[in-house]
């Protein structure tokens, strides 16, 4: 936790500045070539970017879940493809191993994952197991042999987020195949050079390229039984459902950011351009976009600064979280949609680069859970409340 305001402060500053002197001008490049820079990926190590939410006894800075989300809305100002090299490593990769590993899982995983070496990713999307996550199919089934006590791990993962790039999985596994619901699901850390783990070809998607998505198929991978997380079986789908009440107020975040570029590139261009004889943004129309715009970025900050305050205050935050990524999310989208009306024909081709940030957002919707997702969380939290 940085508890010094001036200390955090200058963290903010140098972040703003990485992001507009850095990442912005690179924009173009990642998409043509889809591909992170390496120098920004070191520029990011050498930020201390990995370690954001690792704590400072395990050599990372230990943000509050406040400071991080501030650190978010200055670094999503640009392609959200350059935060999802540390997204998953700060977020739900590496979370599980902090809220439920055991202290010797934490010592050996956690310093490496701070200081950028290692890539973490979260591994619980299946095939037939999407939104329906508690239904998931990837079995692990303990044994012995010569060398002790192990898991084997078959199935598949789809749309594994950094999974190209990692080093290790959290991954989700039935370790009891009698029980097909919640209970029989496990969490493993697992090693990604393990025997019998292969990488799908990556995928390719409607937007943010340069960030890598790929299925992970677990071929009879044997998976020492210390790499169990927090050494309980049975405990994965609740690491789970934790770790995602936590990213989805970071991906909030993550929409509060890009919404905000997306915002002011579109206020620019209607200040800048001229019809009928005078700048767009005179025009009452435009300007109802641009306010519309404003109002509901304003209140997805404030909701993610809220639900932030509430986690750090030690608050079951899981309505909060899917309040913020459902209403961020989307409000992302609707700014999206404006800033292509309002740049009108050139909104639509890709030098303004509105056109690609409209398809970058429309993931925010869908991953980390949909919207409906999101909907039917926050609905059954309610009805929770109310019945006995
Ligand atoms: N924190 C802690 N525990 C939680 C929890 C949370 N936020 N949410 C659920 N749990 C617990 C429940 O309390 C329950 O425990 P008990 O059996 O001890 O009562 C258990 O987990 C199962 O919960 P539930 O019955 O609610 O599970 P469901 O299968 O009905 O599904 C949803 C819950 C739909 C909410 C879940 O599957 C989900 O979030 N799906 C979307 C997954 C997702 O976001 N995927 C994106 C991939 S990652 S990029």
């Amino acid at each position: 936790m940085i508890r010094d305001p001036q200390t955090f402060q200058a963290l903010l500053d140098a972040v703003r500045r990485f992001t507009r002197e850095c990442l912005v001008p690179a924009e173009n490049e990642v998409a043509e070539t889809d591909a992170i820079p390496p120098a920004i990926v070191q520029a990011m190590r050498e930020m201390g970017l990995f370690g954001l939410t690792i704590p400072e006894a395990h050599g990372g800075l230990g943000l509050t879940m406040e400071e991080e989300v501030r650190v978010l809305f200055e670094l999503c100002q640009t392609s959200p493809a350059f935060r999802s090299v540390i997204g998953t490593t700060v977020g739900i990769g590496s979370q599980g191993i902090l809220m439920d590993g055991t202290a010797e899982q934490k010592a050996h995983y956690l310093p490496r994952l701070a200081r950028g070496e290692l890539i973490a990713s979260f591994a619980l999307t299946e095939p037939e197991a999407g939104s329906d996550a508690a239904s998931l199919r990837t079995t692990a089934i303990r044994g012995r042999d010569s060398q002790g006590e192990h898991y084997v791990v078959n199935g598949c993962k789809r749309f594994i987020t950094n999974a190209p790039q990692a080093g290790l999985f959290t991954l989700m596994a039935r370790t009891d195949p009698s029980d097909p619901g919640a209970g029989g699901v496990s969490a493993f850390i697992v090693d990604a050079d393990l025997p019998g783990i292969h990488l799908g070809r990556i995928d390719r998607k409607m937007g943010q390229r340069g960030a890598h998505t790929c299925d992970v198929v677990f071929d009879g991978v044997r998976v020492p039984a210390g790499q169990l997380l927090g050494g309980v079986e049975g405990r994965g789908f609740k690491t789970a459902m934790k770790v995602l009440d936590k990213g989805r107020i970071h991906l909030a975040a993550v929409c509060v950011g890009v919404a905000q570029r997306i915002l002011s590139d579109a206020l620019r261009y209607a200040t800048e351009r001229r019809q009928f004889g005078q700048a767009i943004a005179e025009f009452q129309l435009v300007q109802a976009m641009l306010a519309d715009s404003r109002t509901e970025l304003y209140a997805a900050e404030c909701m993610v600064i809220d639900a932030a305050r509430r986690r750090d205050d030690g608050a079951h935050v899981s309505t909060e979280a899917a309040c913020c990524k459902l209403f961020a999310s989307e409000m992302c989208g609707r700014v999206a949609d404006r800033a292509v009306q309002i740049l009108g024909g050139a909104g639509y081709i890709s030098d303004h680069g509105i056109e690609r940030f409209y398809r970058d957002v429309r993931l925010f919707r869908l991953y980390e859970g949909t919207s409906q997702i999101q909907q039917l969380v926050i609905a059954r939290n309610m009805l929770r409340e109310v019945q006995p």
